[in-house]
């Protein structure tokens, strides 16, 4: 700006607004802040005495994701996403890890405000670690599994996170206090991705988006509540991969708090944008009767893929008082039942993991990415090289933290084991005898592939 055109005007107009802050906004702004306390972070003494207790068991296994589809998942206490946690805004919490598993697993707290990968970082299988915090700041955050490097986000697609919710105690939510009560409902949402392949996973291309664990969840079965309803939703994306926009059909949010921590308010609103691990608390009141639409937004790669809910209100609708995020625990179908199988890092059933047929004469090429094989199931005719080279770019450290991955038989005819591969590297094994060959990658050996020899 041309300082000579700054003349008196310019001057008297800052007076004006030093003045104007001064007394009109200075105040308000100076008794928020005066009334503001900074929370101390995290770190507690090793024998502070906690008040509340959680465990977390790490384990594999068989999950129910829609009717007749299951998902071999790495799971927190079995479900996908793990339990729900609440504490309160200045709680000390102890969270114990135990390892039921075969492969190393570890805990990422992200309510914790302290140093936490030496406490729950890496857990050897069959071992048990402790975390202890002050949840120090309210709001709506994710817990996931972190054995660290690679295994942190591979472990994510396995399905190993949930979330947590400090309640806050310092402040209240606004239309809490507006209504003078508590929500009537409250609603804990909790938005994945599932995916078909580590391939599939890195390129971010969801087979299924979710809210709480299950296809259309609360499409089958809606969430009921009665017009006049306080709602509270308390909504995470976890991704891994997606951002994504929440939205009620039907709904301006009254108040919405970004990470959920009441003094980031905004008023109003039609919808919240989350990228990975981004929370909201949003609050409405349920204007009348009829079907609500809980969505996200982002149609094709997310509403049609599963993350489609209802709310239904209705005068004498017979309602809860909250809905966990926790995924359902339901049994396995019987074989016969069983439409579907999708397993990330191995073979599912053929209709997610169909065969690659390799032409004659044709160099088979097999990539290593997202701890997983591409084509997971290939065929060739005997005598044919096939090669294997990694695309996993993360070839740092060892065991479950790396994504060096190596090949190495099961079954089949022929045995074979070849070399340890860092990023970009190829190694070959030419076939010879027909068959059936299964093989793993013995550096994570729930990576699994399947050769068919024909003659
Ligand atoms: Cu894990």
């Amino acid at each position: 700006m041309d300082r000579r055109r700054v003349t008196s005007l310019g001057s008297l107009t800052r007076v004006f607004v030093l003045l104007g802050a001064g007394v009109f906004l200075s105040p308000g702004v100076t008794a928020a802040q005066q009334k503001y306390k900074l929370p101390p972070t995290s770190v507690v003494p090793p024998d502070a005495k906690p008040n509340k207790k959680f465990v977390l068991v790490a384990k594999s296994g068989k999950i129910v994701i829609d009717e007749g589809v299951v998902f071999q998942a790495m799971t927190f206490n079995g479900t996908m996403p793990g339990p729900l946690l609440m504490v309160e805004e200045g709680d000390i919490v102890e969270i114990e890890v135990r390892n039921e598993d075969t492969i190393a697993h570890g805990l990422s707290f992200h309510a914790t405000y302290r140093n936490t990968p030496p406490l729950v970082g890496n857990i050897p299988p069959g071992q048990t670690k402790k975390l202890l915090f002050r949840a120090s700041y309210p709001g709506v955050y994710m817990y996931h599994c972190a054995p660290g490097g690679q295994g942190i986000l591979m472990h994510s697609f396995g399905g190993m996170y949930g979330m947590v919710v400090v309640e806050p105690k310092q402040d209240k939510y606004r239309l809490e206090r507006i209504l003078g009560k508590k929500p009537d409902l409250k609603i804990y949402v909790l938005q994945h991705e599932l995916y078909a392949s580590g391939k599939d996973a890195t390129e971010g291309r969801p087979l299924y988006v979710m809210f709480n664990g299950y296809n259309f969840r609360y499409v089958r079965e809606p969430i009921q509540a009665r017009p006049g309803d306080y709602v509270r939703v308390y909504y995470l994306n976890v991704g891994p991969n997606l951002t994504a926009t929440f939205h009620l059909v039907g709904i301006v949010w009254d108040f919405m708090y970004y990470q959920g921590h009441p003094r980031n308010m905004m008023y109003g609103g039609q919808s919240s944008i989350a990228g990975p691990t981004d929370s909201w608390v949003v609050e409405f009141r349920v204007p009348e009767e009829g079907p609500y639409l809980i969505v996200s937004h982002s149609f094709g790669t997310q509403a049609s893929r599963g993350a489609i809910g209802l709310l239904s209100a209705s005068k004498k609708a017979q309602r809860v008082a909250s809905v966990s995020a926790q995924g359902p625990q339901m049994p396995l179908p019987k074989a016969e039942e069983i439409r579907r199988v999708v397993d990330t890092f191995a073979p599912g059933t053929p209709d997610v993991d169909p065969v690659t047929v390799f032409r004659d004469g044709e160099e088979a090429v097999i990539k290593m990415v997202g701890n997983s094989f591409w084509p997971k199931v290939a065929q060739v005719t005997a005598g044919t090289r096939v090669s294997w080279v990694n695309e996993d770019t993360f070839d740092f450290l060892t065991g479950e933290m790396t994504g060096q991955h190596d090949v190495v038989s099961i079954s089949g005819p022929e045995t074979f084991a070849l070399p340890l591969l860092k990023h970009a590297e190829k190694t070959s094994f030419t076939f010879k005898q027909p068959g059936v060959y299964e093989y793993l990658c013995t550096v994570h050996p729930y990576m699994k592939g399947r050769v068919r020899v024909h003659k």
